[in-house]
């Protein structure tokens, strides 16, 4: 089933989050009967997704093998795998199986600036979405940053910018962005896919359909990713923190520069940025790259990059008291993302690290530990093996939980210290998502050092 119209199909959207309430929603416009399954049962569905039922989807919970297979399409949630076999049954069956990505960018009639990478791909998001607005475009700003693409079907929009997870692109066939962004590849999401073959095959989807009259934004220090690049048809536009290039976007000294084919270059002094760290800089290039192929001019794409702030619990200073600076980094929910938390300061640091373990591999995170913690506290019961890998690399204290790790952490940090929470970890240990985690960690530390005061 690979025509536009959904007209009179049967249509199951698996999964009854924000991603398939939004499927479900759109099928059932254009005509569809749709069932829309869970594994959960009705009452722990969000209120949304029961209403659906009044408006014309058949609601199956408890299970999504329940609504059977005698489907022509499957809009995969994101959190569900394409390889479960429960939603390989449905294909054997006859459905064609697509992520909500696919059957956005199917209907879409605005290009499209596709971001991925296991970190930077939300701040690469939202700044590239805030130069092109800045720059009096029309712009729908979605996908795994939150609102889902389909969403952005109708719309009145020049350019859909839109974050895409390895997830979503396991389910896309026809997919093509007019413009990929690939920011970086490293471990993460091991505990649902097999190895890091089948995560960088995921990413590289984001390249399947693109030919020459595209452009393929890549990160030439990243190994993997410019392994994958080799094999993209669309026309490369690479960019490089360790100096000149041919064409693309470098850092070299305290300037970025950036040459587009064709085009006159521009000179960019870096000392207007707020974002910090050599990967906020990757991050920028990217973006810098990516909004001039739509013809923002550089030195506006500049200006806007230069307010940009940065994002709620991304590396984010949000207390100092006694001379200890706190910092919420509850968004670095793998290895790679706290290696880089740890490397942005020289400050003595008290690291808090814990939540729901990802089959990763801590060891990157030892190098950085080594040369500024002074304590690192691990959180919560499931932190056996980042205890394990990462002993030896600084004193290690164990926390029951949250309250009592930021007591250990204020009973320990002195002036001039860091405090950062920086998880490796996904968080739904205790928390619904790493923004909760993060606001509850900030909350714990303001009353705390409240409680004890400025004396
Ligand atoms: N479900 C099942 N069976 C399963 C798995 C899930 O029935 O085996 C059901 C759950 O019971 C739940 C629903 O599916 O009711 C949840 O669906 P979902 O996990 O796909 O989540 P959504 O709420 O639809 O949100 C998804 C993305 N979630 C995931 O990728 C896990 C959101 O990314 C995204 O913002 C949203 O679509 C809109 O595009 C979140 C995320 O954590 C932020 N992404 C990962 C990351 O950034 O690391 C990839």
């Amino acid at each position: 089933m690979s025509d536009l119209s959904l007209s009179q199909k049967r249509v199951l959207v698996a999964g009854a989050g924000v991603s398939g309430i939004a499927s479900a929603r759109f099928c059932l416009g254009a005509g569809s009967f749709v069932v829309l399954a869970d594994d959960r049962e009705r009452d722990s569905l969000s209120q949304p997704a029961q209403n659906l039922e009044k408006e014309g989807v058949t609601l199956v919970c408890g299970g999504i093998a329940k609504a059977g297979t005698g489907f022509d399409l499957c809009v995969l949630s994101p959190g569900i795998s394409i390889f479960d076999p429960r939603i390989k049954a449905l294909s054997e069956a006859g459905a064609e199986v697509i992520s909500e990505i696919e059957l956005a960018a199917r209907f879409l009639k605005a290009p499209i600036l596709a971001i991925t990478g296991t970190n930077g791909k939300t701040t690469a998001t939202e700044l590239t979405g805030k130069i092109l607005k800045d720059a009096g475009k029309r712009v729908f700003v979605g996908g795994n940053v939150g609102t889902p693409l389909i969403e952005a079907v109708g719309g009145d929009y020049e350019i859909v910018v839109a974050e895409i997870s390895s997830f979503q692109l396991e389910g896309c066939s026809t997919f093509r962005p007019k413009v990929s962004v690939w920011l970086n590849l490293t471990g993460d999401h091991l505990e649902r896919h097999a190895d890091m073959e089948e995560y960088g095959g995921a990413k590289a989807r984001i390249f399947k359909n693109q030919d020459s009259s595209d452009a393929a934004v890549v990160n030439r220090d990243d190994p993997l990713v410019w392994a994958y690049a080799q094999k993209c048809g669309a026309t490369l536009l690479p960019y490089t923190t360790k100096g000149p290039l041919g064409v693309g976007a470098w850092k070299e000294g305290e300037e970025l520069v950036v040459l587009m084919p064709g085009r006159d270059g521009a000179r960019l002094p870096l000392g207007g940025l707020k974002l910090k760290g050599l990967h906020n800089i990757e991050n920028v290039l990217a973006c810098l790259l990516a909004t001039a192929v739509f013809g923002v001019p550089l030195q506006n794409a500049w200006e806007s990059a230069c307010q940009f702030k940065g994002l709620p619990h991304r590396v984010e200073e949000f207390l100092v008291w006694r001379g200890i600076t706190f910092i919420d980094d509850s968004k670095a929910t793998n290895v790679d993302a706290v290696v880089r938390a740890v490397q942005m300061g020289d400050s003595p640091l008290i690291l808090l690290m814990g939540g729901v373990e990802k089959n990763s591999d801590y060891s990157p995170i030892r190098a950085g530990l080594e040369k500024r913690c002074k304590m690192l506290i691990l959180v919560g019961p499931n932190v056996g093996r980042m205890e394990s890998e990462l002993r030896g690399s600084a004193p290690i204290r164990l926390a029951a939980n949250w309250p009592e790790g930021v007591k250990i952490a204020l009973g320990e940090a002195k002036s001039g210290d860091a405090v950062m929470l920086s998880p490796a970890a996904a968080s739904f240990d205790f928390f619904t998502s790493y923004a909760h985690r993060g606001d509850v960690f900030q909350k714990l530390c303001v009353e705390e050092t409240g409680r004890i005061g400025d004396g």
